[in-house]
């Protein structure tokens, strides 16, 4: 009886250690969904395939489910115009936009991206990006509004955003 229950014991052990190193297994998938990632010069928009650091305003990156590289775009207007993409959106699995109110808009920092799906968004201000007319993205509601109030543009939350808007904004 001891015996059995001991035996049981370590097979719940085994189990246990087994799962737990299953998702500890940082494949270079894993880590590519989960962080935003360094834009260096000289890497081009995935989208357009303008040089991404060589123009103002915020930038965006996705990582796609069973890719082993980020996409990285070289405004938030390129980013949603694939994101939103009916080809492309289910396979979205995480995405990043920076957030402006901690960044300067002619140099985004790589240290200031947020998770695109929790950001507000300004769109139609008077603050162009790579592509001319942009979408702003911010951390808060707060931020966003205040600027608005600066730039003007309207807000929108992340589940608000579609293609045909992105398109309506022209470039
Ligand atoms: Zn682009
Ligand atoms: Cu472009």
């Amino acid at each position: 009886m001891n015996k059995l229950t001991n035996c049981f014991r370590l097979l719940i052990a085994l189990v246990l250690t087994g799962l737990l190193l299953g998702c500890n297994e940082d494949t270079p998938e894993k880590l590519a969904a989960q962080t935003a990632v360094k834009i260096e010069s000289g890497e081009e928009c995935h989208l357009c395939g303008m040089i991404i650091t060589n123009y103002p305003g915020p930038k965006g990156q996705l990582y796609e489910r069973g890719r082993t590289q980020t996409h990285k775009f070289c405004s938030t207007r390129d980013m949603f115009a694939y994101l939103l993409d009916p080809e492309n959106t289910h396979n979205i699995q995480t995405a990043y936009v920076h957030d402006m109110a901690v960044t300067p808009w002619d140099h985004p920092d790589d240290e200031t991206y947020i998770d695109a799906r929790k950001a507000w968004y300004v769109v139609g201000s008077n603050k162009k990006g790579a592509m001319g007319p942009t979408l702003g993205s911010f951390a808060t509601e707060k931020n966003a509004k205040a600027f608005t109030e600066i730039n003007g543009g309207q807000l929108y939350t992340f589940a608000q955003l579609d293609l045909e808007l992105i398109s309506s904004m022209g470039f």
